[in-house]
């Protein structure tokens, strides 16, 4: 039998986190022949809903979850984690100006990055879902300087796999029958998606999810910006944020970072930029990935026409002032 893994999740109290711990435990993220100990974090005023969850996850009797430490002190949260999980932050409030809710979340990436880096097993691998995802994780990234910058990601596999249920919707065809959509950028409503080199699988072969859909003004359009605002669309509808589906889509992140992309597919991932597309070097960007052996690589080569162009450099931008912003915060 395997060795357990530990998982973290920040913020397990909250909605995203009822909703991703179970996954874990039934082994959606790891793999259902994969053992695991939750380690749940949140903060004191959660403490009580947070053993709530705790008591639930004794009364579900996985039989793959081994151990479950559920604490409110940020050290025995982090100590000996090989996955985590940072769902936990602070929440943009009716009225807050944006450098209020930075300057929050700076100094909580900030702590929970040291408490990693020092507690954390070696290589750990971290993604961060709590917004700003990408800023958060690149704060993260700075205070755990000892972490490899390869390991510290966020999470766009939600704005992706939206992507796909779009295009699935519009085609009408099975969404597994889709790959190769691309988030470029920021989680954020600059985002990029983009389906210049997506597929659809057909009866007669492969063939472009362009030219199936063979309509660039709703695909540079309306799509653009369904996809875009889907969060909002979510909160509108059910008076609550996407939760299940932002669930689904960090194990899906983490399961294709362990186990593997399969051959011929990739996925969206924020991670550190070195500079690929002319993305500014030292973002956490948004880029395709592929994965093996643990790590992820930026898929190369694809051709960036004029109208894609200016929208990576647009949430680039974003991302760049993001980070102007956070590291104001710091001083
Ligand atoms: P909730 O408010 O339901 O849960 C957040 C939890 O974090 C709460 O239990 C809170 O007590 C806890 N928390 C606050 N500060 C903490 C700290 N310092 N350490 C540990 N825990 C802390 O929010 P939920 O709907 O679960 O969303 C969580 C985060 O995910 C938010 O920042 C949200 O904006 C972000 N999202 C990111 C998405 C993505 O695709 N990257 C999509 C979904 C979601 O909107």
């Amino acid at each position: 039998a395997k060795d357990p893994v530990r998982v973290l999740v920040t913020g397990a109290a909250g909605q995203i986190g009822y909703a991703l711990v179970p996954m874990i435990a039934r082994g959606v993220m790891l793999g259902s022949d994969q053992p695991v100990i939750l380690h749940m974090l949140d903060i004191p005023p959660a403490a009580e809903a947070l053993n709530g969850v705790k008591m639930e996850l004794v009364d579900a009797a996985f039989p793959l979850l081994k151990g479950v430490v559920a604490t409110t002190d940020v050290v025995e949260a982090c100590t000996g984690v090989n996955i985590a999980v940072m769902v936990g932050g602070f929440p943009r409030k009716e009225g807050m100006e944006r450098k209020d809710v930075m300057s929050k979340n700076v100094s909580i990436y900030k702590s929970q990055a040291s408490a990693l880096e020092s507690h954390a097993a070696p290589n750990c691998k971290v993604l961060v879902v709590a917004n700003p995802a990408n800023t958060n994780a690149l704060i993260l990234k700075e205070f755990a300087p000892s972490i490899p910058a390869k390991n510290i990601t966020c999470l766009t596999r939600l704005d992706h796999n939206r992507a796909l249920g779009q295009i699935s919707e519009r085609l009408n065809v099975q969404v597994s029958d889709i790959k190769n959509v691309i988030i470029w950028g920021n989680h954020s409503s600059t985002q990029y998606p983009d389906v210049s080199h997506a597929t659809v699988k057909t009866s007669s072969g492969e063939k472009s999810a362009r030219e199936l859909v063979s309509d660039d003004e709703w695909l540079k359009g309306e799509f653009i910006t369904i996809v875009q605002q889907r969060g909002a669309a979510i909160i509108k509808a059910r008076k609550l944020s996407s939760a299940l589906s932002a669930a689904s889509s960090a194990c899906d992140h983490i399961r294709d970072w362990v186990l593997g992309t399969p051959e011929g597919t990739w996925v969206s991932m924020g991670v550190y930029s070195d500079g690929s597309y002319n993305v500014p070097a030292g973002l956490i960007y948004s880029f395709p990935v592929t994965c093996k052996d643990g790590e992820w690589t930026i898929v190369q080569g694809l051709s960036i026409d004029e109208f894609s162009r200016k929208k990576l450099d647009a949430t680039a931008e974003e991302l760049t002032e993001e980070k102007a912003l956070a590291y104001s915060c710091l001083s």
